[in-house]
């Protein structure tokens, strides 16, 4: 359902604004003319119900972008799930809560295309939600996400928040995390090949068989689109956010080492695994509200190794495949 919300003058939280998405939000909200709050940490843990009350009733935001979460790769979900469920289930739960009692007048709940079954039909439609068996790697967090969605959903049908649900895509860009062992795939490749290429070494490692398919979004885009839905949709169906284009995981392989320009062979580890066959959005429902994203693969990337080379490769010593 369209909607008119406006963001001027508001006091827009961006929750998780050091994160990937949450940072991206910040840089973009500065074009809307409306106050940004932020809460570090160690002002507020956002799993303490006591100190989200109080941060709430002093900041009094009145409008909420949910992009706090625990997030990683396909390693990190798999090895540890009890803090991927637990943390993720307590933040949006507190999140949701507090926003409801204190009179916020919109929340963007943000999740992630892994909530859709493993073998839904693809592209995934909004309406595959709950339909079959989730990913064994990254069940704990998806579960943890289709509740924190079926929250929002409960609290506007009982007490009439304008509460909605975005599902982003695959995300990448300047200020992800590239920890080898906890992050995703884009700048885990970035990191490994500009390391492969500064050793001159011969391969560069990739997980599992690179046959597994995924969509990447560029998350300037993402977080455009985010302020575009905040302002233009309301209604209790979650929304799907991305390109509706995916690539194999080799393709998406040798693009980074074309962009980083390391020359080496890829080298697939199929003792990792590939997790999910395939991951592509339906973006129908986001179109036909007007909004595409913008961003190519490949200037999305090279504008990540920019960044990475900038901030993270400067300050570290080489990298471990
Ligand atoms: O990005 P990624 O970790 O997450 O992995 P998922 C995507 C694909 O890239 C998998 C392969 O098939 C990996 O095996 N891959 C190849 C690599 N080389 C690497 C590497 O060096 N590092 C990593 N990390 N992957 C996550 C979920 O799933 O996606 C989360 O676990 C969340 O819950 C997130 O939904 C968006 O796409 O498999």
């Amino acid at each position: 359902m369209p909607a008119s919300y406006t963001l001027r003058s508001k006091r827009v939280w961006v929750a998780g604004h050091r994160g990937l998405v949450g940072s991206a939000l910040v840089r973009r909200l500065q074009a809307e003319q409306c106050e940004v709050l932020t809460a570090t940490r160690a002002q507020v843990d956002l799993r303490a119900p006591d100190q989200l009350d109080r941060w709430m009733r002093e900041s009094k935001p009145q409008a909420v972008f949910m992009a706090a979460a625990r997030v990683g790769g396909i390693y990190a979900n798999d090895t540890r799930p009890a803090d991927f469920m637990y943390d993720n289930l307590m933040i949006a739960t507190n999140v949701v809560e507090a926003a409801g009692r204190h009179g916020v007048e919109k929340l963007m709940m943000l999740g992630s295309s892994c909530i859709y079954p493993r073998m839904a039909p693809q592209p995934l439609q909004e309406d595959s939600l709950l339909t079959g068996p989730l990913e064994p790697t990254n069940q704990w967090y998806a579960l943890a996400k289709i509740a924190a969605i079926k929250l929002c959903a409960a609290y506007r049908r009982q007490h009439g928040c304008d509460f909605i649900s975005a599902m982003p895509t695959n995300l990448y860009g300047p200020g992800d995390n590239f920890d080898l062992m906890s992050s995703h795939v884009v700048p885990a490749l970035i990191a490994k090949a500009h390391d492969a290429k500064l050793r001159h070494a011969p391969a560069l490692e990739v997980w599992g068989t690179g046959r597994a398919l995924r969509e990447f979004m560029f998350v300037d885009d993402l977080a455009d689109g985010l302020i575009f839905l905040m302002q233009r949709y309301s209604d209790e169906p979650l929304i799907n956010i991305g390109t509706g284009t995916d690539l194999p995981i080799a393709d998406l392989a040798a693009l980074i080492s074309d962009v980083v320009g390391f020359r080496g062979m890829l080298r697939f580890d199929i003792n990792r695994p590939d997790g999910t066959p395939r991951k592509v959005m339906d973006i129908s429902r986001l179109t036909a509200l007007g909004w595409k994203a913008r961003t190519s693969l490949r200037d999305g990337l090279e504008q990540t190794y920019r960044w990475y080379v900038d901030n993270i490769a400067r300050e570290q010593r080489p990298a471990v495949a």
